[in-house]
């Protein structure tokens, strides 16, 4: 079974070819990633001031690619502010053995050898007017730079975001890309994070996703959700599951809900929606998610879902109840 996990994700690096790479992506409808400087309090929506994501280049693209950051720099349009402008975030590109595989790397918090591999570039932010509402570009990187990592049929290349300073929230978001000047997709590529911390929409009628893959070796997922602020409700959609109601946490606080996985939802990712309180509506709400198995581990919440957005099947249901 472990073998059919691994030919069917390659079988998506070969058929998911046309997407783009918007980190997050379209399917996702989440506005901006979210990075608070270290002095911030955790109440402000992002718990440990660091975000991780891993872009997957298959081995069939021979090209150089660049990473994109838009609004990298902390100040001006986009971002939050918290008193004066005085946080720096720095950005860590790595590459090379253990980028991905090291198991501190695959964790939510910067503990131990996260920042495992070989460090190919990174920069600094401050309040920035060049890089403000802007993109500054990372590259070009050869993809044999990443880690390969055969169940990928690809390699892996690691991006850190941290605040390494003041106590303000840096919005932002990727773009895996084929140029320098603009964000041009790397076909079959993909990215994904263990643990996502992001801004809410503030419109009541948005709804945001994300998809957590979950693969045969899976029989309970627990979801846990950090200072949502009791922003509407958490709603887990999958081929044999309408829809299925999490509790969210207050201001501050982790809230976990765990379930049984059932054995059509194997090899297949769930949609877990984010539906905001009509009223009153909450503004400017920066949370963090992440979904364990019940080895303790993380399930990779990939930008492009693997097997695309799983809808419900009604005959699923109905085979279930008999
Ligand atoms: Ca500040
Ligand atoms: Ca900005
Ligand atoms: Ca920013
Ligand atoms: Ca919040």
């Amino acid at each position: 079974m472990k073998k059919f996990t691994i030919v069917s994700i390659v079988a998506f690096f070969v058929f998911a070819v046309l997407h783009a790479q918007p980190v997050p992506a379209e399917d996702e409808n989440i506005p901006h990633l979210m990075t608070f400087g270290n002095k911030a309090e955790p109440s402000w929506g992002d718990d440990d001031f660091s975000q991780t994501f891993f872009f997957l280049i298959p081995e069939s693209f021979k090209e150089p690619v660049f990473i994109r950051v838009f609004d990298p720099d902390v100040g001006g349009d986009v971002d939050e502010q918290n008193g004066e402008w005085d946080t720096r975030i720095t950005y860590e590109i790595y590459g090379g053995a253990g980028c991905y595989t090291h198991k501190d790397a695959q964790e939510t918090d910067p503990t131990g050898n996260y920042k495992s591999g070989n460090l190919l570039a990174s920069k600094s932010f401050g309040q920035n007017p060049r890089y403000d509402n802007n993109w500054y570009t990372f590259g070009p990187f050869n993809p044999t730079e990443g880690e390969y990592v055969s169940k990928f049929g690809g390699y892996v290349v690691k991006i850190i975001a941290e605040g390494v300073s003041g106590n303000d929230g840096n919005l932002y978001r990727y773009y895996l890309s084929t140029s320098f000047n603009e964000n041009r997709p790397v076909e079959g590529g993909n990215a994904f994070a263990y643990e996502y911390s992001f801004r809410m929409h503030d419109n009541p009628t948005e709804v945001s996703h994300i998809y957590p893959y979950v693969d045969d070796r899976t029989i309970t997922v627990k979801l846990s959700n950090f200072d949502w602020d009791t922003d509407g409700f958490i709603r887990t959609v999958s081929v044999a599951r309408r829809g299925q109601m999490s509790p969210v946490s207050g201001d501050d606080r982790w809230v976990e809900d765990e379930f049984k996985i059932f054995d059509e939802e194997k090899n297949t990712s769930l949609d877990i929606q984010f539906i905001k309180k009509k009223s009153p509506p909450v503004k400017n709400n920066n949370v963090v998610i992440n979904v364990r198995n019940q080895y303790n581990e993380l399930l990779p919440f990939y930008v492009i879902p693997i097997g695309g957005v799983p809808k419900y099947k009604y005959n699923i249901a109905v085979k279930r109840k008999q």
